[in-house]
């Protein structure tokens, strides 16, 4: 895995030389990986050289380091097919992985200009604001704020709020959710979102745009997501 006679820095080969075990499948998510200390010894490197090489990793999302338990080699991420409008309840239901909502902050404010041309209405207008934690198998995943006209939801349930958003409005409020438009940016983490997400201030993060409309164009809702990068990643299926 090291060849000290080329000039490739050492950190940088273990670097890859690890990422490699992964790819391949010869570490595999959830095993642990050696220790710092049997690394340099195998290798005849130094600790700090190890700990530059594990460090990347983990910022990099291929590691996972747990106090007093050593290093292990990270879940794969999630993968979320951008075909269909579906809500974070369902993603993950679909999967199999328990969910987890944290509602940090619900309230009613009045819509910005921006805001009223987006859920057309009056700039003013009553709007809730709902901010959440999304938690998948115990990890925070995303950061969602959500708004949506007062007009049109005169009123969210407590169960709708800590669970899905998509299902009480087409359930309970039989409206139909027909379509959507989403932008997604790469970002980097501030600290409010790294402190939510468990991550590093600075980490990548995605930076999800959504904005929902139902079935006779009247717009739903409005969702800005921070979505960690390390957990998560979208795949398009394309026709030519
Ligand atoms: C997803 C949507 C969000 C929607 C939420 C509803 C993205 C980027 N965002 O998180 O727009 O409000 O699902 O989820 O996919 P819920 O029905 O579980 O509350």
């Amino acid at each position: 895995m090291i060849n000290k006679s080329l000039p490739i820095p050492i950190y940088y080969q273990l670097e890859e030389g690890i990422k490699e075990l992964i790819k391949s499948e010869k570490l595999l998510p959830g095993e642990v990986i050696s220790s710092e200390r049997e690394f340099a010894e195998k290798y005849q490197i130094s600790r700090m050289t190890v700990r530059q090489a594990i460090n990347n990793l983990v910022n990099g999302g291929y590691l996972i380091r747990q106090r007093g338990k050593g290093t292990f080699v990270a879940k794969q991420k999630i993968e979320h097919s951008l075909k269909g409008l579906t809500s974070f309840s369902e993603d993950m239901k679909a999967r199999g992985i328990k969910l987890e909502t944290k509602v940090l902050n619900f309230n009613v404010m009045k819509a910005t200009k921006q805001m009223a041309e987006k859920l057309h209405i009056h700039k003013g207008a009553n709007v809730y604001e709902l901010k959440r934690v999304r938690y998948a198998d115990r990890i925070p995943i995303a950061y969602e704020t959500m708004f949506l006209s007062c007009e049109l939801i005169p009123s969210i349930t407590r169960d709708a709020l800590e669970g899905s958003i998509y299902e009480y409005i087409e359930n309970d409020l039989r409206l139909k959710i027909k379509r959507g438009k989403q932008v997604i940016e790469a970002s980097t983490a501030s600290k409010e979102e790294a402190d939510l997400l468990e991550i590093k201030e600075g980490a990548p993060v995605l930076f999800i745009n959504r904005n929902s409309f139902l079935e006779n164009n009247q717009p739903l809702e409005i969702v800005q997501s921070i979505y960690r990068a390390d957990r998560y990643k979208f795949s398009v299926e394309m026709e030519r």
